[in-house]
């Protein structure tokens, strides 16, 4: 194949819209023959994870273990894009750390709490909000916004397609594909 490798780490709110944007962005790629792992809590937090929960101190080790696996992935050649809150900079910095410099692409999807709130997909921030959920992000659990992300894609403003077109163009623009 005629490109490196690399990450695009999707980092944002429950609800902004990570899984989303890194399915359909797996499957624009898809058709443009690059293939990509998405990895997110439904492959990583009930199998390679499934023994940490959301503590600050499980929260730093579920996000370093991704960063290690995405490693993993780059070093074999794949292009792989997570999906992950990863709420604290410097578990960021350490998984950017672990990277070549041109291996790691932070997005930061920025949807205001309210917002995600309002859309609750699976009434996780209801049942926060009741206290039935403890440490939940943005609730009781603090969400530490990039300073200086590769990406931001605003889906307050954005559709899916329109948030994945924007990744897209930085990869092109940058040579990444
Ligand atoms: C945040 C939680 C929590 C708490 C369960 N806080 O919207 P979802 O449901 O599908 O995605 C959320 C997912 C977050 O897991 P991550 O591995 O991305 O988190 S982190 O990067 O902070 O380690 C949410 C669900 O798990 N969930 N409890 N307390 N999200």
């Amino acid at each position: 194949n005629g490109y490196h490798s690399f990450v695009i780490w999707l980092t944002g709110l429950s609800g902004s819209g990570k899984s989303t944007i890194a399915n359909a962005l797996a499957r624009k790629l898809f058709d443009e023959n690059i293939h990509s792992y998405v990895l997110d809590g439904d492959n990583v937090r009930h199998g390679l994870n499934k023994d940490l929960g959301f503590s600050e101190e499980d929260r730093n080790e579920n996000i370093r273990r991704i960063g290690e696996v995405a490693k993993l992935f780059v070093d074999s050649g794949q292009v792989v894009l997570t999906a992950f809150i990863s709420p604290f900079r410097k578990d960021r910095e350490v998984v950017r750390n672990l990277l070549e410099e041109n291996e790691f692409i932070e997005v930061y999807v920025k949807c205001s709490l309210k917002s995600c709130e309002k859309r609750d997909p699976k009434g996780l921030y209801k049942k926060a909000r009741k206290g039935e959920i403890k440490q939940f992000t943005g609730i009781d659990s603090p969400y530490e916004e990039p300073l200086n992300p590769e990406i931001v894609v605003d889906t307050e403003a954005l559709s899916v397609e329109e948030s994945v077109e924007e990744i897209y163009r930085y990869l092109k623009e940058n040579h990444y594909i």
